[in-house]
């Protein structure tokens, strides 16, 4: 099923559409904002310059620093009377980014999570429990209430208190299950150590999304839920969920081009990349009022594809965000990304899909530590076949990453597990300097 008309419209129709957004966002925020006002005469761009798509690379990025700068309320184009919600980004490093939507910003974005849930395959007779958290972060509400708009029935259990979740699911006849794809991973297994095996639960999609997560992963979640497994993105600065999401055929997220208008850029130049590329992701909100952002840098590494979807769906679609430009580890020179290690892992058996990079310097010199959990089936009672799987491991994460780690396997279940996004890298490089 489509939700809305204009995840079909013809490709020309998608451009008119956004150039004519794209032209009204521009003139609101040089009129409304300040910081943007500013950021035009420096540049000497006015409004008026935006003549086409392509006339969007004349205008300067936004990044979360110019967000921070202006804490709270800097670069909202709207008065605070004309907004009705306020959510905050965690701000793991100094202040959160604070974001807040007008009445209207809220019936679109519940629409846009709509969009997703229905091209994932949930309808009105599903039982959908949410198991994000409610509060300041966006995906509890977020999803909640593009739920509620296609009438499907929602559990708001949000996160934590696994075993209750697993009693939720079994009573409620929950059909759908929504949270960060290594939640649902932990919830499986502590169903398992319950004694219920979650295939039996019934559940038939999940909308994972809010973490970077693998190919590897999906068949993992597939294979011990029993269900079908879809892929959401979004951004707390962006709206929240709702940006782009996989419909059934898994392959790639339509982004909702009508209120969003994606770039892929070289992140070390800031030059637009062509169609197909790989490089971060550049976001412009098209129709946001209360916080509309121009050029958004949201540090995701990804690529745009253009071409028919085979559900009918015309809008193009992102590839899975393989990793953030400020996730990337310098270990010794070496750029390093934590999806690399994942990748790999995912190619050996014996090692389940749970690691931590731990990142430590000793006498100037950078030290790389991967633990690796044993895979749940693991068990040979050998000390040599452990040698063995760690020297496979050692050796396969070190032709890929062009530096040698040390490797620890460790106990199935021993590496901490959250009820949110998961936590891959420990870097204690800054608490030695
Ligand atoms: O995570 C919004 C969201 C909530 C999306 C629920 C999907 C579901 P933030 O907390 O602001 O917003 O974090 C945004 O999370 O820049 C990505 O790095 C990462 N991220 C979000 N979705 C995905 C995904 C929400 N599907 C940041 N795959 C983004 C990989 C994702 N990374």
């Amino acid at each position: 099923m489509i939700w809305d008309t204009t995840e079909t419209l013809p490709r020309e129709e998608i451009r008119r559409l956004q150039l004519e957004r794209l032209k009204k966002v521009v003139r609101r925020v040089y009129n409304k904002v300040p910081f943007y006002r500013k950021q035009f005469e420096k540049y000497s761009i006015k409004p008026s310059d935006i003549k086409t798509l392509e006339d969007i690379a004349k205008l300067p990025f936004t990044t979360k620093d110019d967000l921070r700068e202006n804490y709270p309320y800097g670069l909202f184009a709207v008065p605070l009377d004309k907004l009705v919600r306020i959510h905050a980004s965690s701000g793991t490093t100094g202040l959160p980014t604070v974001v807040g939507y007008t009445k209207k910003d809220l019936h679109t974005w519940s629409d846009l999570v709509a969009r997703i849930v229905v091209q994932a395959g949930v309808t009105s007779r599903d039982v959908v429990q949410i198991c994000f958290t409610y509060g300041l972060f966006t995906g509890g509400f977020g999803l909640h209430y593009g739920l509620e708009r296609v009438g499907a029935t929602v559990v708001p259990a949000s996160s934590g208190n696994t075993k209750r979740q697993i009693q939720l699911m079994k009573d409620f006849h929950t059909s759908v299950l929504v949270s960060t794809p290594s939640y649902a991973l932990y919830i499986a297994e502590v169903a398992e150590e319950m004694g219920v095996n979650p295939r039996e639960l019934g559940l038939r999609v999940g909308l994972f999304g809010s973490e970077p997560w693998s190919e590897a992963m999906r068949e993992e979640l597939q294979k011990r839920w029993g269900l079908l497994a879809t892929d959401n993105y979004g951004m707390s600065e962006l709206i929240g969920p709702g940006v782009a999401g996989e419909c059934e055929r898994q392959n790639g997220l339509h982004i909702s081009e009508d209120h969003f208008l994606a770039e892929i850029i070289n992140p070390k130049t800031g030059e637009p990349l062509p169609p197909g590329s790989k490089g971060e992701l550049v976001i412009t909100t098209l129709t946001k009022e209360g916080l509309p952002l121009l050029r958004y840098r949201t540090r995701d590494l990804t690529s745009i594809d253009e071409s028919p979807c085979l559900c009918g769906r015309t809008t193009a679609r992102l590839a899975r965000i393989s990793g953030r430009t400020d996730d990337m580890l310098i270990i010794r020179g070496v750029n390093i990304f934590p999806s690399q290690v994942e990748e790999v892992l995912s190619e050996i058996k014996g090692v389940g899909p749970e690691y931590l990079i731990v990142v430590d310097r000793k006498d100037y010199l950078d030290q790389l530590e991967i633990q690796v959990e044993l895979a749940s089936d693991y068990f040979t009672g050998k000390y040599r076949d452990l040698e063995d799987l760690e020297a496979t491991v050692k050796s396969k994460l070190q032709s890929v990453l062009n530096v040698t780690p040390r490797v620890k396997l460790v106990e199935y279940k021993s590496l901490e597990r959250t009820a949110g996004k998961a936590k891959r890298v420990i870097d204690r490089r800054k608490e030695r300097k």
